[in-house]
């Protein structure tokens, strides 16, 4: 199916990274949920009740990304030459050298402003910045990424949109597939004609829109998968 393929397009979420170390949001144990109230840390409400707490978590896990490198499903993802649309914030598939990336849940490696006035600058993510304000218009800064309840950023959701409406062959990599409207990709594409390809460790929620469904980690998976793409 993946060789025949003209147009495949993946679509990436947090165990995509589990194998660079990077936790996962929704795994039991493992997972960053299992330890933290999700709107107090990832939410405008949860901000606005106390910055530095959620500040001091994006720096834990920004100096967890600066350590990180990419594993071999970043790599076999990003010798493809496709567009990746993932929800994850961190930067390994850019540094695994994938060229189209398409990122709806925002960058960890921004900071931008809180009240949307247009400044963002990037942050040294091994070395994290303290509390600071915006030099435009001095609202708070805040990591420019998607926080539950915001909106995500409409040109790169529209990409993402029309490359799930185009694609053939979406290989879905890590994803618990809960959050939408991201989630929804997986059955645009479906509902496009294309056909749809999970990697993932266990059932998720986008398992019945599966035409193939793998179980084992895309560390393992992905390099197998794609190397019948690599040798068409
Ligand atoms: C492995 C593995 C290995 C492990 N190999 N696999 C419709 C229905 C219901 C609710 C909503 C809806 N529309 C909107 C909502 C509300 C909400 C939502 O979806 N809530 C649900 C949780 C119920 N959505 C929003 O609020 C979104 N905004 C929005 O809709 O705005 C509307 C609006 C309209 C008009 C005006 C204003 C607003 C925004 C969502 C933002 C999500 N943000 C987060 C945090 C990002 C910042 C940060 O990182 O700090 O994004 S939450 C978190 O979940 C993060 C992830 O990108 C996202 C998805 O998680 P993911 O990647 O799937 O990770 P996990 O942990 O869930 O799953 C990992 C998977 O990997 C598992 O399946 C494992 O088995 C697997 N795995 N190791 C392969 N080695």
């Amino acid at each position: 199916m993946l060789a025949r393929a003209q147009r495949p397009v993946s679509f990436s979420g947090a165990g995509l990274s589990a194998e660079s170390g990077v936790s996962t949001f929704r795994d039991a144990q493992t997972g960053m949920w299992a330890k933290y109230d999700p709107v107090a840390l990832a939410s405008p409400q949860g901000f606005a009740a106390d910055p530095a707490m959620v500040l001091e978590w994006y720096a834990h896990r920004r100096r967890g990304i600066a350590q990180a490198e990419p594993n071999a499903g970043h790599n076999a993802l990003a010798g493809m030459d496709w567009t990746h649309i993932t929800q994850n914030v961190d930067d390994l598939l850019h540094r695994a050298g994938a060229k189209r990336v398409l990122q709806l849940h925002g960058s960890i490696k921004i900071d931008r402003c809180h009240h949307e006035c247009g400044f963002e600058q990037d942050v040294e993510l091994a070395n994290p910045p303290p509390m600071g304000s915006c030099p435009a218009c001095s609202a708070p800064l805040r990591p420019g990424v998607v926080w539950f309840g915001e909106q995500l950023p409409i040109d790169i959701w529209s990409e993402a949109e029309a490359a799930c409406r185009e694609c053939d062959v979406l290989v879905v990599v890590g994803t618990s597939a809960v959050v939408y409207p991201a989630a929804g990709l997986i059955t645009i594409a479906r509902e496009s004609g294309a056909k749809v390809i999970i990697i993932n460790t266990q059932p998720s929620d986008a398992s019945a829109l599966a035409d193939i469904e793998l179980f084992g980690t895309s560390g393992t998976v992905l390099p197998k998968l794609l190397a019948a793409k690599r040798s068409d």
